[in-house]
């Protein structure tokens, strides 16, 4: 493992201004929330829906499975290769809901358990690599990381794979999460080093 290889494209594998760890860091704004699977809803509402789809856990699970390994890549500038992610594709997810939009999508914003928010614009949302995982590196995902259910979005920082998502709003337009409101940029492409708002 190095900093120095390429990706396909030619792009370095590791982005500018990032270090490479083996450890996995837990980056947490507060505390971890305590999930209960019991009575637990998925919820995907907003524009261009005429009410609500929603789904409990097993119902969510049983959308179509996805597993991938990809490196992950947080602003505050570590790195972590190679993490092997399993859960629910994005595209199993997105074929339950386009069928059912009267309206076009132009962005989604997030929602989490804990009131976290990130915002992501339709076509970062529906890379067809990103997954709603429930298990990292083989192992399912600990309450820290996220468990029981976490949106990964791999090609942008990891601020923008919100843990203990459990809700879709759908946008007309693109708006701003958490952190989005608090000083981070709007998309967060780590090739292009879009770390702050004063960078848009
Ligand atoms: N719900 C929620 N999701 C979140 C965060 C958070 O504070 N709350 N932090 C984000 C940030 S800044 C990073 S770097 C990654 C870290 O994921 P990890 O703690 O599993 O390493 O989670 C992201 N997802
Ligand atoms: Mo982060």
């Amino acid at each position: 493992m190095s900093g120095k290889e390429m990706l396909e494209d030619g792009r370095p594998r590791l982005p500018p201004g990032q270090f490479l760890t083996k450890r996995f860091p837990v980056l947490t704004y507060g505390s971890t929330p305590r999930v209960e699977l019991d009575g637990w809803t998925f919820t995907v509402s907003g524009h261009g829906l005429s009410e609500p789809i929603k789904w409990d856990f097993e119902e969510f699970l049983a959308l179509g499975e996805h597993e991938t390994t990809r490196d992950f890549h947080c602003v505050t500038t570590w790195s972590r290769y190679d993490n092997t992610w399993r859960g629910v594709s994005i595209g199993s997810v997105w074929s339950k809901i386009a069928p059912h939009l009267t309206e076009e999508v132009g962005a989604v914003m997030l929602h989490c358990t804990c009131g976290y928010t990130t915002n992501l614009l339709i076509e970062d949302f529906l890379e067809s690599d990103n997954l709603f995982a429930t298990h990292h590196d083989g192992e399912p995902l600990t309450p820290d990381h996220g468990g029981p259910l976490r949106f990964v979005c791999h090609h942008l920082y990891a601020w923008k794979s919100p843990k203990w998502v459990d809700g879709i709003e759908l946008l007309d337009k693109d708006s701003r999460g958490f952190w989005e409101r608090n000083g981070y940029h709007k998309r967060g492409d780590p090739w292009d080093e879009e770390r702050y708002a004063y960078q848009e």
